[in-house]
């Protein structure tokens, strides 16, 4: 079939819209209509070249939200018509990860995933008879893709996909990093750096998980109000405070962070995340994703006087299971979506979300289809 689809066809350059060839699913997968997708950080950083798996002509994008219209030889767990969120991080609850119930990280399919093909080693997308890679297992920048049946959440039919598009990424990372990875304790402090997409949502899920500090950091001020309408208490720019954020962090949490999270990528502000965690017990979290050829750093002696460094994918989430579950969150009110949702856009539109994005004009940019 044809499809429509926004495709990186090199690194730094704008997305360009097309119609592309797509193969029907093989035995193990599903064709998804997408209906909306959202533009995560972590495109940019694809399309920018920083990734060291990146991989081009590709159709980036793996935040969607769409309907299975067919099913390949052999899938048993979704029919057409079912409602699905796709899944960069898979559950297939087979493989040694995942029979662990220590980590989210399925590895059924990883290998091929981040080599841009599907579990045989092919692509089903395709553009003048040249193949067209996919990316992190997902491609929702393409009206339809095929996805392997592991790799997508049932959920129920009454979400609205514009909004549910955002749980299969942005979403469920930055609550899931407070609720499945740090497990963050009623009357923690807790300190969030980056108020984008992603750190948005670690405030909600630290208000969610009753912390009684959420110092929320960033240096865009115009994130400060957004911060404080899902539950910051205090706000830190970094280049308007005189001396170092970390003793300045310290000694508004008195003594150190119960948590913290990364959610800029910065390497810089990871070790400032570490170091700003209470000596003997507190945890850093990193979620930001860093450039190829990026390093963290810090002494020793942070780790040795009891301080934690740990990260977490996919907030932790084990998607098959939990994704349907953050959807009825959004559903029931206790969790909230539609704000930071501050542009809706159409395909054509898409390269205006990257923009919107590296300006810091957005929060989350939808593409609906
Ligand atoms: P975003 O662009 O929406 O937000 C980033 C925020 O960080 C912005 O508000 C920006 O002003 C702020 N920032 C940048 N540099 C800063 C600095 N030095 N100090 C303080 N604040 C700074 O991006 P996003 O979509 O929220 O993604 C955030 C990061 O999380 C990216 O690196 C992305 O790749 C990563 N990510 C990781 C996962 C995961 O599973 N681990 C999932 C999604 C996104
Ligand atoms: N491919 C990169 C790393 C990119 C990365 O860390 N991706 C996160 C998800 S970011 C979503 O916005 C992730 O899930 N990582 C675990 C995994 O298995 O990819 C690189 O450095 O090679
Ligand atoms: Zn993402």
């Amino acid at each position: 079939m044809k499809t429509r689809a926004a495709v990186a066809f090199e690194a730094k350059k704008p997305l360009e819209i097309v119609e592309v060839d797509l193969e029907g699913p093989k035995a193990g997968e599903v064709l998804v209509e997408i209906k909306a997708t959202g533009i995560c950080h972590t495109d940019a950083y694809t399309l920018d070249g920083f990734d060291s798996e990146g991989i081009f002509p590709s159709i980036l994008g793996h935040e969607g939200a769409g309907i299975i219209r067919e099913i390949g030889a052999g899938v048993t767990s979704v029919k057409p018509g079912d409602h699905v969120i796709p899944l960069y991080t898979p559950e297939c609850r087979q493989c040694k990860s995942c029979l662990s119930q220590k980590t989210n990280l399925c590895t059924a399919i990883r290998a091929t995933q981040g080599k841009g093909v599907m579990p045989d080693g092919t692509s089903r997308f395709s553009y003048k008879g040249k193949p067209i890679y996919h990316y992190m297992g997902c491609s929702t920048f393409s009206n339809f893709t095929v996805l392997p049946e592991i790799a997508v959440a049932k959920i129920r039919e009454d979400a609205p996909f514009d909004k549910s598009c955002y749980i299969g990424c942005g979403v469920t990372t930055g609550v899931g990093a407070v609720v499945n990875t740090a497990k963050v304790t009623p009357g923690s402090n807790v300190v969030v750096f980056g108020l984008g997409g992603i750190g948005l949502n670690v405030i909600q899920g630290a208000k969610m998980a009753g912390a009684d500090k959420i110092i929320g950091v960033d240096v865009n001020d115009s994130k400060e109000e957004w911060g404080r309408r899902f539950g910051m208490t205090d706000f830190v720019n970094p280049k308007k405070i005189t001396g170092d954020i970390v003793p300045h962090l310290v000694s508004l949490t008195d003594g150190g962070a119960d948590y913290t999270f990364d959610c800029t990528g910065n390497t810089t502000v990871m070790r400032q995340a570490l170091e700003a965690c209470h000596r003997g017990w507190g945890t850093s979290i990193i979620i930001g994703v860093a450039e190829a050829g990026k390093e963290i750093a810090t002494r020793p002696f942070q780790l040795v006087t009891g301080r934690n460094w740990r990260g977490t994918a996919f907030g932790g989430a084990r998607g098959r299971t939990d994704v349907p579950k953050i959807v009825d969150w959004y559903m029931n009110g206790k969790i909230q979506i539609d704000p930071m949702i501050t542009h809706t856009l159409k395909l054509e539109d898409i390269n205006k979300g990257f923009d919107l994005m590296h300006e810091g004009k957005s929060i989350r940019s939808v593409v609906v289809f």
